[in-house]
């Protein structure tokens, strides 16, 4: 087992990956910006060292800092987290090829599922069920038109290199096609430097529903059974659970073994998740593949009782995963809300000093976060401030449990997503399982 080992994060994943190594008794070494000198992730670690400069591009993404820091401090291993350098090919290549183990899969795997068009190719291939579409990429309008008709609208043209919505436009019929077209090219060339784009059959009201997996590198892979990730506002998600209210025993057994074979394809490693679109009907499709440990992943840990950051660690170090398939069963159900300091109206960012901070406690509650009372939310990175995470025996229970803990949740000083939380927890629809990625448009005419 490594004995030492570097973090190339910030805020609560930092904290929640220093947890998991102090719980096997590995040493941690925090890197952070200037801006980030008095946060808990360097307070908990037990070395850091200072990588740059407040803005990301010359800190948390600064590759040839963050090696120089592991080197120096004898680190045998990095943690990338999710975000900033956690699927990038190169810097998992620099990693191994400097003798550092990168927690997370190969290069060669983040490479493969980082191309959307090819991913999808890939999962094919496998035996997934894709969207009809085009075969991979679509350079020349003449030719896409004629994929889009024969497709039949409305259609989607998303961007090869994209993923969070970029270089994304839904295409409800052949008159707005061509402009739409050239727009999604044009914006996934200014966003990735790359104007690939694809198209596929666009569905109208999907849920989103994603697989969790763990592969160790003697070819064992299982999967951790579905999240729930539908509620969403301009490609944030806000809420995660497992289970799907619509997901039993069969279907996931058979999405589950889908997302396998789509893994083993491609000699996975380490955890991964493999995203769903399902339509109304209940037919599912594979979307993307997500090569990194997720924001949401507590959920799964909630209800299936493996703290996946530690299997992370156990088979980057070449162990095999803990437990196998059959030792895999869902119990109960758990939500999570994702806190963001934000203007409720304007959902801008909102920086500042927290004056007051009480997280909620009791009973199948869990929060992840890196705040504290007086502690400032720096303006350079992303919004959220904590995760609230609950569990219990059914959805119901779970729901009430949440409504609990937010009411509970003191934050002053900056203004959050907690009153938006309460307000969905309270949603007859949201409460009996009815819910899209279109859930939020009720609520808010921007959230597309
Ligand atoms: C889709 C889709 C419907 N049909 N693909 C959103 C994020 C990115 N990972 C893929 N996304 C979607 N892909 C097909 N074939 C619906 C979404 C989607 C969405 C699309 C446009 C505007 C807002 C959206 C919100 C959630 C999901």
């Amino acid at each position: 087992m490594f004995k030492k080992i570097l973090i190339a994060n910030r805020g609560e994943i930092a904290l929640r990956i220093i947890r998991a190594c102090k719980e096997m008794g590995i040493k941690t070494v925090a890197v952070h910006s200037t801006a980030d000198a008095n946060s808990l992730h360097v307070r908990f670690a037990d070395e850091s060292v200072c990588i740059g400069p407040p803005k990301s591009a010359d800190s948390y993404l600064n590759v040839p800092s963050i090696i120089s820091a592991a080197e120096i401090t004898d680190a045998e291993a990095i943690h990338p987290g999710y975000g900033f350098l956690a699927e990038n090919s190169s810097f998992a290549e620099i990693c191994n090829s400097t003798g550092i183990r990168f927690i997370g899969p190969s290069p060669e795997s983040i490479k493969q599922m980082g191309d959307k068009a090819r991913a999808r190719e890939t999962a094919q291939k496998a035996g997934a069920p894709v969207l009809p579409g085009s075969n991979g990429v679509v350079t020349e309008e003449s030719s896409a038109i004629e994929i889009a008709r024969e497709i039949g609208f409305p259609v989607i043209v998303k961007a090869a290199a994209g993923g969070g919505g970029k270089g994304m436009r839904v295409v409800m019929d052949e008159s707005s096609f061509a402009n739409a077209f050239v727009m999604a090219q044009t914006e996934a060339l200014a966003s990735f430097s790359n104007a690939d784009v694809y198209i596929e059959k666009y569905v109208l009201q999907p849920r989103h529903i994603e697989i969790q997996i763990m592969a160790d590198e003697k070819g064992n892979i299982v999967y951790l059974g579905e999240r729930e990730c539908s509620i969403q506002r301009r490609h944030q998600k806000l809420i995660e659970e497992a289970p799907s209210v619509i997901v039993g025993e069969d279907l996931r057994k058979q999405m589950g073994e889908m997302a396998v074979a789509i893994a083993r394809s491609v000699k996975y490693r380490n955890a991964g998740t493999i995203e769903f679109l399902m339509d109304e009907q209940g037919k599912y499709y594979f979307m993307e593949m997500n090569t990194r440990i997720q924001v949401e992943h507590p959920v799964t840990e909630m209800v299936t009782g493996i703290d996946l950051v530690k299997e992370q660690i156990r088979v980057a170090a070449g162990l095999p995963l803990s437990f196998t398939q059959k030792d895999i069963r869902i119990k109960g159900h758990s939500i999570e809300c994702r806190i963001n300091a934000e203007d409720p109206e304007k959902f801008t960012p909102s920086p500042g000093t927290i004056t007051a901070f009480n997280p909620p406690g009791g009973l199948g509650v869990r929060v992840e976060t890196a705040a504290y009372t007086q502690y400032v939310i720096p303006p350079y990175y992303d919004s959220m401030i904590a995760k609230l995470v609950v569990h219990a025996e059914t959805r119901d229970d779970a729901i009430m449990r949440m409504r609990r803990a937010l009411n509970e949740f003191i934050i002053e000083g900056v203004k959050t997503t907690i009153p938006m939380h309460i307000k969905i927890l309270d949603d007859a629809q949201f409460q009996s399982g009815d819910i899209s990625t279109k859930f939020m448009e009720r609520y808010d005419n921007s959230a597309k």
